[in-house]
């Protein structure tokens, strides 16, 4: 049915445009537009799952509920659905890298070729963070839109939800029942416990985007050393801030492969990250208005003193599981995440949990994946939720993607390992505009060491591909795919017969074709 035939007979339809304004008006005052419903009084059955917070997890598991036939509720206490992730987190960090990219581009060549002379120049944050409160509602609401108009789901938003007991939930003085609970409530920031935490200009990613009311100033801190950190901290080190990036343990320790960890950290050095690694943040003084004004930490070397008006901590995220402990006495661990079994049930008979809620790995990949198994579950299939081995990505000023074995790791299990990498092993320094690919030309050609860094690790003896690794751009989505393959077992072989469409930002087909003739691998 198109879109002007469902509006003629549904009372409660709302065009895209009409929804984004209904979404704006309740995030400026939540209280003056109340409860958005959307339940079908036409069906009869009881609800089979109530799913707890409308975010990735909540939303798919409600789709997929909803197409095999299964009657959902969703309920959220924000006026859309979709969650952090439009929000306030994957969406605003990726304008973000965008922008640290473009604008490591337009630095590298200040001045020459049609970019504008940026020497000593700083651009605005602030003016990103506006542009994306201004730009997020589209999304939110399309995801209303879709979720109402061609998923079928039901909902009730713009309400915080209380769970009753393991059947029950009451939303905005309404009660509802269902055979199952889904708890889809999400994580929260983990906040600094130090003197000053609380002052004016310190933010997480939550509160950048919703608070940030004024340009930062010249010298920016990070707190953190993991990828919201690094993501953040790259951001404002492109818009021309000097980064001071205070790290517990080492930066990115999640990179396990020792040549891509040290090709990143190199680059982001040499754009003139200070990174101080073994950093125990003691205290944050304020000034007399009560703004952020200096940044104590404990080091090795004794304590640092960095004067800043604005500290951006990202020290990881809790599972939000408090009130269904309380309310229900689900099993967590000792993060907070609810524990469940690989039918996603908790310690609760008929009570679900997904998504960030039960832990690490926190990625949409999960949220959504583990909210479809907890339908599925439910509508009476034999699952095994299990996430192991999943590709991964982060930003710096670049993208940097990696799935299956570092070569440490490799070398650790297999005898007989096998690299093929880009730009090759280097004794005499030459600087090679390799790799070369989409979206790395420029630097391919005039800043040869930026063009990017590309690993393959294969086991020579079954031929089999163990792990890939990558700097640059635009290779994040091939990981996807080639995850799924590494997993059936793709060999050099195979992978050396697929079609390139050259230049493509990962050479892995171009080096295994290169090599695959060889009975005895060998590196490249
Ligand atoms: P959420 O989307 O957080 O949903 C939880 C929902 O519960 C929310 O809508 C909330 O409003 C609702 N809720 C909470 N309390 C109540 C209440 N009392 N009553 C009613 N409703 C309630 N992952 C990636 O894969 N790629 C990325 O690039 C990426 N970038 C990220 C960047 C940042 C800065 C962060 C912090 C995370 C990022 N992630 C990324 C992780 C990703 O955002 C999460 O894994 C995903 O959004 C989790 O979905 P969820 O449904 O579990 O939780
Ligand atoms: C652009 C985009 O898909 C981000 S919003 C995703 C929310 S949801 O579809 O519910 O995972």
């Amino acid at each position: 049915m198109d879109q002007f035939a469902i509006s003629r007979s549904d009372p409660s339809f709302l065009t895209i445009e009409q929804w984004a304004r209904k979404i704006e008006e309740a995030l400026e005052a939540p209280s003056l537009i109340g409860p958005i419903r959307n339940i079908r009084d036409d069906d009869r059955r009881p609800f089979d799952a109530i799913f707890v917070g409308g975010g990735a997890a909540g939303r798919f598991g409600s789709a997929y509920l909803r197409a095999v036939g299964g009657r959902q509720l969703v309920v959220d206490r924000w006026p859309f659905l979709g969650g952090s992730c439009p929000h306030n987190a994957c969406v605003p960090h990726h304008l973000f890298s965008d922008c640290a990219a473009e604008l490591m581009l337009a630095r590298t060549f200040s001045g020459s070729l049609w970019f504008p002379d940026m020497k000593g120049q700083t651009t605005s944050i602030k003016e990103v963070v506006d542009l994306f409160r201004r730009g997020r509602t589209g999304p939110h609401a399309v995801m209303n839109y879709q979720s109402k108009e061609q998923l079928d789901i039901e909902f009730v938003l713009n309400a915080p939800v209380r769970i009753v007991d393991a059947s029950t939930v009451e939303v905005a003085g309404e009660v509802f029942k269902a055979r199952a609970l889904v708890l889809a409530l999400g994580a929260e920031a983990i906040r600094l416990d130090v003197p000053g935490h609380d002052l004016a200009g310190v933010h997480d990613f939550a509160t950048l985007v919703e608070t940030l009311d004024r340009e930062p100033g010249d010298t920016m801190v990070v707190i953190g050393g993991g990828k919201t950190a690094i993501e953040y901290g790259c951001f404002f080190n492109a818009c021309g801030r000097r980064v001071v990036m205070l790290v517990r343990g080492r930066l990115l320790d999640l990179i396990r492969d020792g040549d891509t960890r040290a090709y990143v950290i190199d680059r982001v050095r040499e754009q003139g990250m200070e990174i101080i690694e073994g950093a125990t943040v003691s205290a944050i003084t304020g000034d007399a208005v009560g703004r952020v004004a200096r940044v104590v930490a404990d080091t090795a070397a004794g304590a640092v003193q960095i004067d800043t008006d604005f500290v951006f901590q990202a020290l990881g995220e809790r599972p939000r599981s408090r009130a269904a402990v309380e309310a229900l006495g689900v099993a967590v661990d000792n993060n907070g995440a609810v524990l469940v079994d690989e039918q996603l049930q908790t310690s609760v008979s008929g009570v679900f949990a997904v998504g960030d809620l039960i832990g690490a790995p926190m990625e949409m990949f999960k949220a959504r994946k583990s909210g479809t198994y907890a339908a599925r579950a439910i509508m009476g299939e034999k699952v095994c939720y299990r996430p192991v081995d999943w590709p991964d990505f982060l930003h710096t000023h670049y993208e940097v993607s990696w799935l299956g074995l570092s070569e440490e790791e490799a070398r650790a299990c297999y005898r007989n390992v096998v690299i093929l990498k880009m730009p090759p092993d280097n004794p005499n320094g030459l600087n090679v505009g390799l790799p070369a690919a989409d979206r790395t030309m420029l630097y391919a050609m005039a800043r040869p060491h930026m063009s990017g860094f590309q690993k393959l690790v294969l086991d020579g003896d079954s031929r089999r591909v163990l792990g890939a690794h990558h700097v640059g751009y635009g290779a994040k989505d091939a990981f996807q795919y080639l995850s799924v393959l590494v997993r059936r077992g793709l060999t050099i072989d195979e992978l050396g017969e697929m079609d390139e469409l050259f230049l493509n930002p990962t050479h892995f087909i171009q080096l295994s074709r290169l090599r695959a003739g060889h009975r005895e691998l060998r590196s490249l």
